[in-house]
């Protein structure tokens, strides 16, 4: 399996988030994918390439061109009014019953397009942000080209950014842009799969009118976890996307593997049923019981059964990264995932 990784992408590298109300160092840092990227090279996975640049038109076709001129601009505006010393972070949120009108300000901008304290911009941010949307687009383009599967490590990961909010360490929500790119090249249905420990919020929203890209998430039960906001069973999509977004909120704590393997066969069948061209998986590894921000229990070797179960069914697959902050055993339950498909695919 061919993985495609770009070092542009550690030039994002915030320094602290809230945790429980307490700075604390950033989770999301470039050490995770250093450990995803060494373990893959040592089991050798694949070859690994560089990302081809693919511009911002694949981008602003999921993003609106306001939101990314934001990403792009803010820390230039960020850097000459208040200098480099801290990294440019949101400070108030629109109301509920807000206008919607963008403020001139920077730290007002910071505020719309955003909806967590979980995001900030530093010196390479965008550069970063847009190399990660680069590896998804050039992991997209290893199928088009007639692979049955590829490896995007993208960093910081997507799955959290709607057409025109970050949150969550997420930017440009890479595997929207990828699924879209499928579409553009002619497949005509895909499907996502989000088995990251958070709801995918992002990929659902912007995806949620639509009945040619289906959604399916199974997370943290919304009621108790993070994004809190999106997420319940209820929410299958709306007008012609009606059907076309499944999640599964599981019980934090007391979800194990036979817990959440059923899940992932619910997600399976409907895959199925859906009758798709190609399937993007949102590997996220937060799942897993040592996970220090996330509350099921999978072990290292369940992602191996995860990686045999998504094989089987026998679609092109495109497996772009998301979270996962337990480090140290981060590599080898990404690269468990991965190498347990490709073996099953004889
Ligand atoms: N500050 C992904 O896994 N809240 N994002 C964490 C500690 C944000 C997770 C609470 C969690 C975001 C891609
Ligand atoms: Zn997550």
């Amino acid at each position: 399996m061919k993985i495609v990784y770009s070092d542009d992408q550690r030039l994002h590298a915030l320094r602290y988030e809230m945790l429980g109300g307490e700075p604390t160092p950033c989770f999301e840092k470039p050490s995770r994918a250093d450990m995803v990227l060494a373990q893959v090279v040592k089991q050798q996975l694949g070859e690994v390439l560089a990302p081809k640049d693919y511009g911002l038109t694949p981008v602003t076709k999921v993003h609106t061109l306001g939101y990314i001129q934001f990403l792009e601009n803010c820390w230039p505006a960020w850097e000459a009014e208040f200098g480099s010393a801290n990294d440019a972070v949101p400070e108030a949120f629109p109301m509920h019953d807000f206008r919607h009108k963008v403020p001139t300000h920077i730290k007002g901008q910071l505020g719309y397009y955003s909806f967590d304290l979980a995001v900030g911009l530093s010196a390479g941010s965008w550069q970063a942000i847009k190399s990660s949307a680069n590896v998804a687009l050039s992991g997209a383009d290893i199928i088009c080209s007639g692979e049955r599967t590829a490896f995007s490590l993208c960093r910081p990961p997507g799955h959290h950014a709607s057409a025109d909010q970050m949150g969550g360490y997420c930017y440009v929500n890479n595997v929207a842009v990828a699924a879209q790119y499928f579409r553009d090249q002619g497949y005509k249905k895909v499907a996502i799969l989000d088995v990251d420990y958070h709801h995918g919020n992002g990929t659902q929203s912007i995806f949620y009118n639509r009945s040619d890209v289906f959604v399916a998430s199974i997370h943290g039960d919304p009621n108790y976890e993070y994004p809190y906001f999106s997420g319940h069973s209820d929410e299958i999509g709306q007008g012609e996307g009606e059907g076309y977004n499944l999640n599964i909120p599981l019980t934090l704590h007391t979800t194990d593997w036979p817990v959440y393997r059923e899940a992932l066969q619910r997600c399976m069948a409907a895959i199925k049923d859906f009758d798709c061209d190609v399937l993007l998986i949102s590997l996220g590894l937060d799942t897993f019981e040592h996970d220090p921000i996330s509350s099921f229990k999978l072990k290292s070797e369940n992602f191996s059964e995860m990686g045999v179960l998504i094989e089987s069914m026998q679609l092109p697959t495109l497996f772009v990264f998301e979270g996962g902050y337990a480090v140290e055993d981060l590599g080898v339950n990404a690269a468990n995932v991965l190498l347990a498909f490709q073996e099953s695919m004889g």
